[in-house]
Order: C-alpha cells, then sequence, then structure tokens
C-alpha cells in the first residue's frame, strides 16, 4: 500500500454543471430557464468542456497538479429515475482514463448542488426518498467507475444548499421553508453515510495507476470565518458565534460522530436525528472549501432574524463578488478542522478576480496560511484551487471569473492567467524539495 504522506495533491476543483454545457435535465437548467439568474443568463452550452475535456485536462496536467477535483452529472447519468445513460457513463470514464493518463488522481465528487429534475420536482433532498436514490445512483457510479477512482467526496458543501434552497432562496427551489431546511440536512447526512458504506463495501477491484492509494471518502465542506462589525460588541460576538457553530460546526460533527445539531436559533427545530452517523467517523478525510469572512451585525427587524451579514468593509481589498480577502480565517478554519485528526484536503479555494490583478497575492497568502496551519500540526494532503477554469457561478451568472484559465464566452478559447504561471511555480519549487506535506515549509521562501 502506498505511503500517504508520499505526494501532496496540487490541484484545481470543478463541477459539473458550471462547466460541462447543455446539462438540460437539471434543476439548474430548468430555473435558468424560468429567468431566474441575476443577469439573465443560461448556461447553454457553458465552457463547452463536454466537447473539450481533454484540452483542459491537458492544461492542468501542463500546470504539474498532481490530482483534479471534478463532479459527475447525476441528471446525464440518470435522466429519468431508473434510466442510466451509458453514453454519460462512458464519457466520465474517458474523462478518468484521460486523467490517468496525464498523472491527474481524480477526486470525483458524487453531488455539486444540481439535481435531476424528476428528483427536484419531487422535492430533492427534502423528499424522504432522497437517500435511497442517492444510494442507487451512488452503487452505478462506484460500479461503472469505480476501479480507477481512490478519492471520493459525497456532497459539495450541503450546507451552503441547504442555506441556498431554502432559507437564503438563491438556489432552487429558492423556497424561505426551515421545515424543508431540517429535512434536507438529514437527507444529506442520511445519503452521505450510505454513500460512505458503500463505496467502502462494494469499490470492484483496482486497476491502473492509483490502484494502491487506499479509497478515502469524505465531503467538500464550505467554512466561513464569521467576525463581528462592532469589536466588542458582545451580542454581535454571541451572534457570529451561533452562525459559526451552526454553518461551520454541524457537519463536521456529524461527520465525524461526535454531534448531530442540525439546528439554528430562531430558525430551525433539530433534524431527526441519523442514527447510522452516531458515534462513528464517517470521512477518511475532511475537504474544506475556504474564501472568505462573514462580518455579523446586530440589526434588530420587526421580523426575520435580528441580524445583517456583510462580506467586506467599504474600503477592503474584496473580490469581483465583494468577498473580502481574509487569509487568517483560512488559517482558522483549517486549524478547526485539523482538531479532527483527520487528513484535510482544501477541495476550494480561490477568488473571483476578472483581471487577475488581485489573484497572485490571494494565491500567495492563502498558501501562507495554509502552510502555518500544517506547522501548526494540521495533516494537510492536498491543495485544490477554485477553478480550473471560468465557470457559471450560479445565480451570479458569468460574471465572476474564478478560473486559473479565462475562458472567451464566444469562441471558448482558454488564455492561460499570470496567477496559472505562479501557481505552476510553486508547485515546481515544492517538488524540487521531495514534494511530501512535511516539506510544504520551504514553498514559503518562493512566497
Ligand atoms: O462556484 C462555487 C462552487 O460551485 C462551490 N464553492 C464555491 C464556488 C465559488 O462561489
Amino acid at each position: 500500500m502506498k505511503d500517504l504522506t508520499q505526494a501532496f495533491l496540487w490541484g484545481a476543483a470543478t463541477s459539473s454543471h458550471q462547466i460541462e454545457g447543455y446539462n438540460d435535465k437539471n434543476d439548474w437548467w430548468a430555473w435558468e430557464n424560468q429567468g431566474k439568474i441575476e443577469t439573465g443568463e443560461r448556461s447553454g452550452p457553458c465552457t463547452d468542456h463536454l466537447n473539450r475535456f481533454r484540452e483542459d485536462l491537458r492544461l492542468a496536467a501542463d500546470l504539474g497538479l498532481n490530482s483534479y477535483r471534478f463532479s459527475i452529472e447525476w441528471s446525464r447519468l440518470e435522466p429519468q429515475e431508473g434510466q442510466w445513460s451509458d453514453e454519460a457513463f462512458d464519457w466520465y470514464f474517458e474523462l478518468i482514463e484521460e486523467c490517468e493518463r496525464l498523472g491527474l488522481e481524480p477526486m470525483l465528487t458524487l453531488h455539486h448542488f444540481t439535481l435531476p429534475l424528476w428528483m427536484a420536482e419531487q422535492g430533492g433532498f427534502a423528499w424522504e426518498r432522497s437517500p435511497e436514490l442517492f444510494g442507487k445512483m451512488t452503487r452505478k457510479v462506484v460500479e461503472r467507475l469505480g476501479s480507477k477512482v481512490a478519492l471520493w467526496c459525497t456532497l459539495n458543501e450541503p450546507m451552503v444548499l441547504t442555506v441556498g434552497s431554502y432559507l437564503g432562496k438563491f438556489m432552487p427551489p429558492a423556497i424561505y421553508d426551515p421545515e424543508k431546511a431540517r429535512m434536507a440536512l438529514y437527507h444529506m447526512l442520511k445519503s452521505h453515510v450510505i454513500a460512505y458504506d458503500l463505496i467502502h463495501r462494494e469499490i470492484p477491484a483496482r486497476k491502473g495507476r492509483w490502484k494502491d492509494n487506499p479509497v478515502q471518502v469524505g465531503i467538500a465542506h464550505n467554512m466561513i470565518d464569521f467576525t463581528v462589525t462592532r469589536s466588542g460588541s458582545i451580542i454581535e460576538t454571541w451572534l457570529a458565534e451561533q452562525l459559526h457553530q451552526f454553518y461551520n460546526m454541524t457537519w463536521l460533527d456529524a461527520i465525524t460522530g461526535r454531534a448531530q445539531r442540525f439546528r439554528f436559533p430562531l430558525l430551525l427545530t433539530q433534524a431527526p436525528i441519523v442514527s447510522e452517523a452516531l458515534g462513528r467517523v464517517t470521512v477518511d478525510y475532511l475537504g474544506i472549501n475556504y474564501y472568505t469572512r462573514a462580518q455579523v451585525e446586530f440589526a434588530p427587524k420587526w421580523n426575520g432574524l435580528p441580524v445583517n451579514i456583510g462580506f467586506a468593509k467599504p474600503g477592503e481589498p474584496a473580490s469581483d463578488l465583494g468577498w473580502s480577502i481574509h487569509p487568517l480565517g483560512f488559517q482558522k478554519m483549517l486549524k478547526i478542522a485539523g482538531q479532527y485528526r483527520l487528513p484535510v484536503y482544501v477541495t476550494e479555494n480561490g477568488i473571483a478576480d476578472r483581471t487577475d490583478a488581485l489573484r497572485p497575492g490571494y494565491l500567495k497568502d492563502h498558501l501562507r496560511s495554509m502552510i502555518k496551519a500544517q506547522q501548526e500540526g494540521v495533516d494537510l494532503r492536498g491543495y485544490y484551487y477554485w477553478s480550473l477554469l471560468d465557470n457559471f457561478e450560479w445565480i451570479k451568472g458569468f460574471g465572476p471569473r474564478f478560473g486559473l484559465f479565462q475562458v472567451d464566452y464566444q469562441n471558448f478559447a482558454r488564455t492561460k492567467t499570470h496567477s496559472a504561471e505562479l501557481y505552476q511555480k510553486l508547485i515546481e519549487a515544492h517538488r524540487r524539495q521531495g514534494g511530501d506535506p512535511s516539506s510544504l515549509g520551504v514553498l514559503l521562501e518562493s512566497l
């Protein structure tokens, strides 16, 4: 068995609906066509990755990356309940084989925000059958693609999905319904546990380049550093702590079997308990997605929560989405993840920066924070920049540009950014020192 400490994974992450194009059987496509994207855009051909995946993977490999995180599109694999598309499975198999040829170890995400329309119409993850259906889909993916995949991510940002769909109205079905939110949290945890067990139990004989790597299953969890707007404010400190506990901690506690506290004061009654996850660690690693902090302001209102949340103070350096650049929070969140004593992967970190002016600094500062977290004891195994390419940023449309490679949406040409060059140089510098996780510190000199 390969020693896991041998190679640090340098990667980039993407998701199916944000790059592939013409995913016309999912809930987002339907929502876009109801005119719900802020700009009125639709994902349409997107970045045309469906036809250009070989070119895109080549770009990733040329940067010196040794891993690639992508998601499968459930609605392509199972466009109607129980009807499976061989063509779609073959496409993902080819993608995985191309990764292998190029030395990019795949990290396969089973669910990244989109749902087949047939499932969304029944209530998505608020529907009681969702864990069973998620299990069936996982079983097929494991059977068809599992022989070549060691790294699995069951759910991407389940908290963001819950808040966006049932509380904050920025994802379909965009309703305010705390009851559905709590049932979605419950069903997603159940789905995760089913998938965790199933992958470990049913993975087929392993083949190819990474066949000796241990199977690792985790989730990609979004963390935000909640800070106060007025320093010293007791009420804001309390509110920020409540948000931190709910948003950052509940999933980490649930998947490590410590507690299930899917409950936010004033909003959710406690979600039902998933007994299969009680007192049991159902992940082999923690995947952390980190972008920014949130500033919590006490704001009494006639109805709703007495709180406003801002992402950057006026004049503070921020991304094109107005998210403040706050690398200290990254270190802090990684340290929190590290306390669970599991391997940690940074499954996403990046910035929307159209001109690529802020991204080099963002990348350096965040890598510095990651290295500090490692020096403070966090068992870091990999870093995936979000994203390989510019892509469809959900309700914001195509405006925000996160890519290491810019995409021209007229002719789909890809252009390498300075940040991509910088990332490449940093990876090379790390490899020259042996490339193992413990030698990450040498990177500091190159930063
Ligand atoms: O684009 C998203 C991604 O789908 C999930 N994590 C955050 C990214 C930037 O908003």
